[in-house]
Parts: structure tokens; sequence; C-alpha cells
């Protein structure tokens, strides 16, 4: 019923794009056929949610095809495998993913048409699977499907969480957090896997005994034990090259009910054990860049890690026969300190049941596990306490004692070993009452440790790594994030995609550097006016969603300035509040200037337990409410913060963003990759030089872009004189005012001393150098507002932004990985 199935066996497999053959008659008849068998309902009685269903179930065919194809196609070549383990996938909707991947779009969009249904609006009930929290689990996303682009067999690890990152609403201001239930009306895009199921052990006790050969075997004893269920979804690459798995993990109880007690009237306590075991596959932590240090969470990571790692080795060992041939056919990747454990779990998977020597199984850990460190913030470096750890995980434990006195031991033969470097390699940190430091396991147990920017890998080697990678200098290396131009240009962008394949033809939608080849046309204006054509549609269709979201009008001709991604201090929303404020001030204060029309747009979710990024969301609110009901400001400057952003959102802001914010206090932003979404999409950048901004500058040129403040190396300095906000803003009489009024309650008159705690931070210690950079992100602010004037420089510079992102892409990152970590070959 869906058309011609691909064969199953299709030599394209192996890498040569495909196209499923189907006609629209083909797909009207097979969506109709879902409908009315798979769904249940009559064509006449069906809902939008109805053919939601019926359609992804459609398309789904033809991924299966392609999926089978693709695992047949690895075990008969033998390939070897990269297995991508990540507590988070920030994966979004699926079903126009997957139709523009399998080119599917065009003739799914006239079928729904001629059955007269409405594609946009079908779409837009399709939930975002938000199985993660910001840049790193989107990254992984983004990474499975670049992988698949590229025909690697790939595998995702992770958890299948009921509720995926909470859902933003904002009442009087502030942000209240609702949940979310994204497997609501079922997941059409899962396939459950009751049959792969694995027991994960914790607590317990270690025996000891003599094995054969005499020497010393342990057997882990667990005190409890849950199960991992197998849910897997498909993962699509660009014209459908190939199709890879990503597994998540759901946690089940063995045992579902004790009858007894329940046929003993104690019907709660029935099922005690059960609502306990699924607890661990239950909810996201909110937790972005900060260490939650809950005990749930410790049984979440080595829960899916565990089940992950028994899931490759059981592979393996079927296809190969051989666990010591495990390193040649498999590459494990440590999406951050999360599957940290992985270290420990796989050398007691090999020890204990592999019976193995320590010497012959560390050899094979250390050459199958890599890690990708993405925080250099000392909050988020993961320490589990050690009596925490040899309560739930003692067999781990004394695996990580005997890895740390090796390493120990290795480091003493340098002739230049101290104390000092001892206790900083050492996997146990005796400072903070003796915790297990993971970033150092995750170090200790791989072959290559990466980070996700250029700045960010060398300040890797000279903070958090600094002793090991003296010790290990081979193993550190660098991959600046990329993201896919499958979701951030194409389906996004359809105008901008269209407009450069009208210019340039199709090479770039299969290799995104040949967009240089749009450079030349940043001088032909006739281009430039149908480039800004687009971005103008954009505008509007995004203006059109703020009125409806929260009543605000925006025009369309305004420099829409755009600040989005999670609240946190380091991110400075802040900086940018304070010179909205500075801004709204001078327009009061001279209103028959020339001013720039300016919408200034925020989105963003903050950690359910951050106070201070909570104050923040309110105090934009606060001054959006000041601001937009001046009329004072005759509609010169807006102020919007959108609620709930999330990669469904994020689709619809980017592409109608003139101007990107980038403006983290230099040093602590790992990378950013909205920053390279932006650029992509012909924004431009106001930004420090910090993570991949640094490289964004040198792709697309200082004069492309507007970089300000403090350098890395310049906030180190100040920080280690000593920072004194109050002279700074003594100084600037334009940021005193901002800092008076807000103190006065300008701002929140209902309640006065509301932002008192914010001033006070700033003026005395003002840790992210919000006030040092102040005057700086001004000036050049006014610079910004000087070439929108000219809005032939503004496009020319807009155009030469996208035509000099390709190098971004996460095509070119993964190639990276594959050839310099990985040893896999892409296409
Ligand atoms: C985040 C960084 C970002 C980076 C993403 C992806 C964590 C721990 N790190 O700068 O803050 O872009 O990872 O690498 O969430």
């Amino acid at each position: 019923s869906t058309g011609e199935p691909a064969s199953l066996d299709d030599p394209a497999i192996d890498g040569v794009a495909f196209a499923p053959k189907v006609d629209t008659l083909q797909m009207r008849k097979a969506i109709l056929a879902k409908l009315t068998y798979a769904v249940g309902k009559d064509p006449a009685a069906a809902k939008l949610h109805d053919w939601l269903r019926a359609t992804s179930l459609a398309v789904r065919d033809h991924v299966v095809d392609r999926w089978i194809a693709s695992v047949r196609e690895a075990y008969r070549t033998g390939r070897k495998r990269v297995y991508y383990l990540s507590l988070e996938f920030m994966i979004g909707r699926q079903l126009r993913d997957v139709s523009c991947n399998l080119q599917l779009d065009a003739v799914v969009r006239e079928a729904l048409a001629e059955i007269g249904v409405d594609y946009e609006a079908m779409a837009e009930l399709e939930p975002d699977a938000a199985l993660g929290n910001g840049g790193l689990g989107r990254l992984a996303a983004c990474y499975m499907e670049s992988m698949a682009t590229l025909a690697i067999a790939a595998h995702g690890y992770g958890i299948r969480y009921d509720h995926g990152l909470f859902r933003q609403k904002i009442a009087d201001g502030w942000q209240v957090e609702l949940p979310e239930d994204w497997l609501a009306f079922g997941n059409p895009w899962e396939f459950e896997r009751r049959e792969v199921a694995y027991e994960i052990g914790f607590g317990g006790t270690v025996e000891a005994s003599e094995g054969w050969d005499g020497a010393v075997r342990h057997t882990w004893k667990p005190g409890d034990r849950v199960l991992a269920i197998a849910y897997d979804t498909p993962i699509v690459g660009w014209r459908g090259a190939r199709v890879n798995t990503l597994r998540l993990w759901r946690a089940r109880a063995a045992d579902p009910i004790h009858l007894e007690a329940f046929n003993r009237g104690d019907h709660v306590g029935a099922v005690a054990d059960r609502t306990r075991a699924e607890s661990i596959s239950r909810v996201l932590y909110p937790s972005d860049s900060t260490q939650a240090g809950q005990e749930l969470r410790l049984r979440q990571e080595f829960f899916f890690t565990s089940a992950s790692l028994q899931d490759l080795v059981r592979r393996h060992v079927q296809q190969f026969g051989d666990i010591r041939s495990l390193p040649d056919k498999a590459t494990i990747q440590l999406n951050d300190t999360h599957p940290a454990i992985a270290v420990a779990e796989l050398m007691r998977i090999l020890l204990d049941v592999h019976a193995l020597g320590w010497d012959e199984a560390w050899a094979i850990t250390r050459t199958t596990i890599n890690y990708t460190n993405h925080t250099l913030l000392p909050e988020a470096l993961e320490m589990w306490p050690v009596s925490l750890m040899e309560r739930l995980l003692p067999r781990h434990m004394q695996i990580i004692y005997a890895i740390n006195a090796k390493l120990i031991a290795d480091a003493r033969k340098r002739p230049d070993c101290t104390d000092g470097m001892l206790s900083a390699i050492s996997l146990i940190d005796e400072w903070h009452g003796r915790g297990v430091r993971m970033g150092n396991l995750a170090f200790v147990g791989s072959h290559k440790i990466n980070g996700v920017s250029a700045l960010h890998s060398e300040l890797m080697k000279k903070t958090v790594f600094k002793d090991l990678g003296a010790l290990y200098p081979e193993r550190i290396t660098n991959k600046t994030n990329g993201i896919t131009p499958r979701r951030w240009l194409m389906q996004s962008n359809p105008g901008l995609a269209r407009l450069v394949r009208d210019t340039i033809g199709e090479g770039p939608l299969d290799d995104l550097e040949k967009l240089s080849q749009l450079a030349p046309y940043a001088e032909d204006a006739a281009f430039r006016e149908r480039f800004m054509q687009v971005k103008r549609a954009n505008k509007e269709r995004l203006a059109a969603l703020i009125l409806e979201q929260i009543g605000v009008r925006v025009d369309p001709a305004a420099l829409f300035d755009v600040h989005v991604k999670r609240i946190h201090e380091y991110k400075r929303q802040l900086l940018n509040v304070l010179e909205t404020i500075a801004l709204y001030d001078a327009i009061r204060a001279r209103p028959n200037e020339d001013w720039v029309p300016r919408v200034k747009l925020f989105a963003g979710k903050a950690a359910s337990s951050y106070t201070t990024a909570k104050y923040i969301i309110k105090l934009i609110n606060d001054v959006a409410k000041v601001v937009n009901s001046d009329p004072a400001t005759r509609g010169l400057l807006k102020v919007a913060f959108l609620p709930n952003y999330n990669v469904s959102l994020a689709q619809v802001i980017i592409p109608a963003a003139d101007l990107s914010e980038q403006i983290s206090t230099a040093g602590m932003e790992a990378s950013g990759t909205g920053n390279m979404k932006f650029a992509l999409n012909g924004a431009l950048t106001i930004g420090t030089l910090d993570g991949a901004n640094i490289e964004l500058r040198d792709h697309i040129g200082g004069e492309n872009i507007f970089i300000f403040g403090l350098t890395a190396e310049e906030v180190e300095v100040v920080r280690r004189k000593g920072y004194n906000p109050s002279e700074t803003i003594a100084d600037n009489p334009a940021l005193a005012a901002v800092m008076e009024s807000l103190y006065a309650g300008v701002y929140s008159p209902d309640d006065p001393s509301r932002h008192r705690g914010t001033v006070d931070a700033l003026r005395n210690h003002d840790y992210f150098l919000v006030t040092a950079d102040f005057q700086a992100y001004a000036e050049t602010q006014r610079k910004i507002a000087a070439l929108w004037r000219n809005s032939s420089d503004w496009a020319r510079k807009a155009v030469i932004n996208t035509a000099r992102s390709g190098w971004f892409s996460s095509d070119r990152a993964i190639r990276d990985y594959a050839e310099e970590i990985w040893g896999v070959p892409t296409r």
C-alpha cells in the first residue's frame, strides 16, 4: 500500500543517493490506507491528529525499507560501528525532517492537499521530542543525522524519558514550569523492542573467588535490579543515504506487581517497587551546564550506560565471536561526562563477564572509548561522593580505585612529578569530602578527548585537564561543533533554500561548503533584493507569531535583534537588557534623533532551581512591559520574550533574525551552535571572542561580524587582579542611570525592590563582567544601527554570512570525528 518498496538489498545503501519512487496518487492511497487500517478511522470523521498519525505511518514505511537495508549492510560488510552515548537527544519534530531527507516532502504535501488536509496545521501538532536541555542535546541530534548522511554505521544510545524538558509558561512575567507530555498521543516514530531487555544492577556486594587459572575473579551480586527495555527510532540521512538507529532505554521493574501484597489489600505497596524502578526513565533533569547532584541522576547515568554497553558487547560477540576484536569493530563516543561510568562498566564486563586479564581489558577499553568535553564551568564538572558510589556501584568503585592506583604509579615515574600533579590527576578528589571526578575518569579511559571549539580545546589543556594533558598530550584534540543544514536551512528556511538553488544549483545541498559560490552575488543588487525579500517574509511570519503568542505588535521592517538560548549568567542576557534600558533612556532623552526601529527578542528556559536566571526572565518581561506601552518610543523599540523556546520555535525565529546575540563572557561558552544557525540564515552577529564565535569570525571575515569586549585572556587577567565594577559604573553615566532606575524600581513599580539583588550583585562582584563589557557592547550596537541605515551594505554582509557558513555543517564536523577519532570511512 506504500507504492514501490525499496529492495531490501538495495546496493544503493552503500552510500549512493536514493529517493523512493512514489507518486502523489500512491502517497494519497497509502495515507488513506493507514488512516483506515492503522488508525481505525473513517476519513469523514478523522481529526487533524488522526491525519498526522496516518501520514507519519505512511512516510515511515519508506524509512523502514531503508533501515532494514542499512542494518543488513552493516552485518554483511562487517564494518566498524560508532556508538554515540548521550544522556540527551534533542531531536525535535520528525515528520518534516524524515520527508525532507527522503525527498518525499512535495509528494506528501500534494497528497494531503488532494485529500483536503492542511499540511502546515497538521505538522504543527507533532510534539517536539525534547529529550535534552540545550546545545549539548541538540548537537547529539545534528550528529546523528550527519552520521546517517555520511553513511556511517552509527547507533545513538540514550534514555527514553516519559517527560522531556519542561514546558515554560510565563505568568505575570515569571517562568512557570509545566510537565511536558510528548508521548500523550503515542509516538509513531519509535519501535518498542520488548525482547531487547537487559538487567541493570545497583548496590549489593562483591564476591571474590579463585578462577580455574588461579587468578582472582570478582562477582558482583547487585542488591536490586531494574530492566532496560529498548525503543528504537530510525534516523534518516540526507537523500536516505543510510538509516541508523537511535536506541533509547526505558526502565521497567522485573516484577510488575507483588500479587501477595495486592491480595492483602495493599494496593499501593504492591506496585511500589515498580514505581521506584520506573522512576529512572521518568523525567529529564532540567540542568544545563550545571551538575544535578541527585542519586537518581547517577542511577540514570549508570542505567543507560550499562544497558548500552551490554547491548553493543552482545552485538559484537554475536557478529564476530571474539570480544578481543572490539576496538577494531566498535568505537564509543561519550557525549560529555554523563556516561563516564562507561570506563568502569566496560572494564567490569571484560574482567568479570569475559574473564580477560586486567592489562588486556584496559587496552581494549582505552582504545574503544573517546570522550567529548562540553564545558569548563566548575559547577558542571561531575563529581559523585565516594560513599554514594560505594553503596550504589561497589564493583565499579573497586575498579576505579585500581585504575587510579595504576595512574598514580605511572605518573610517579616521571621526573617532573609533583604532589600537586598527583592530586590534580587523581580520580578521587580529597578536597570536597571525597568525590569521584568523572571527567578525570573519562579522560583516563579514553583514546581521544576533544573540546568543541578551538578556544575551548586550548583552555581545556590549560585548566581542567592541565596535568592529565601534560601526561598524555597526544590524546587531546579539537572538533569544532557543527549543525545540520537539512534542519537549519532546508526545513527551517525553505525560501532561502530555494533562492540558493535557483542561483547556484544543487551543489550546496550535498556539500554545504559550496555555499561559497553565493559570495559573488553579494555584489548583485537584484540578488540582494531577493535575499532580503526572503528575510522579510520570515520576519512577517515571526511577527505574526509574536502577536499571537504574547500580544505584542512588532514592525517587520524593524531590525530584529535576537537573543535566544538557555538563560544563564555567563550568556549575559543581562548585558543585553541593560543596554536595552540605556537605549530606551536615550530615545526618550533625544526623541528627534534618527533612531533605527528595533525589536529586542528574547527566548530561553532557566533551570528550575536557578533563581538568578529566573529573575533575569522576570526583568526582561518587566522592561518589556514598560517599554512597549510607552508612547514616547513611538514604536521605535519593542521588547518581547517568547515563551517555551524549543527546537520548533528556533526553526521559526532563526530564519527571521537580522542580528544574532552571542555575547557570553569570553572563555565561558564552550562553543555555541546557535551562532552557526543564525549566520547560515543570513543574520549578522554581535559577539565576544568566545567559543566558536572565533571560528565564525575567521570564516566569514572580521568585516562581516561585530566583535567586541574582553578576550578570554583579558577576562582572566581582570579577574585575577580583582575587578571593581563600581568604578566602571561611576565612569559611565548611561550605565549608572540604568542601575539607578533598576534599583529604584522604575521597571517594577509593584515591587520596587525586586531587582535590587541583581543591581547589588553587579555593583559588588559582577563575576561575569557585564559592566566591564557594557561600553564596548553599547558602542558596537550603535555601529550596527548605522550599518542598518545603509540597507545595501547590510544586505551585502548578510549574504556573505550565508555564503561563508558552509564550514559549520555538522557533515564537516562528523567527517573530522570519523577520520581522526573513530577510524571509520565516510561517503
Ligand atoms: C554545551 C556548551 C555549549 C556547546 C554545547 C555543545 C553543556 C554541558 N555544554 O557552548 O555550553 O555549544 O555544549 O557542545 O551543555
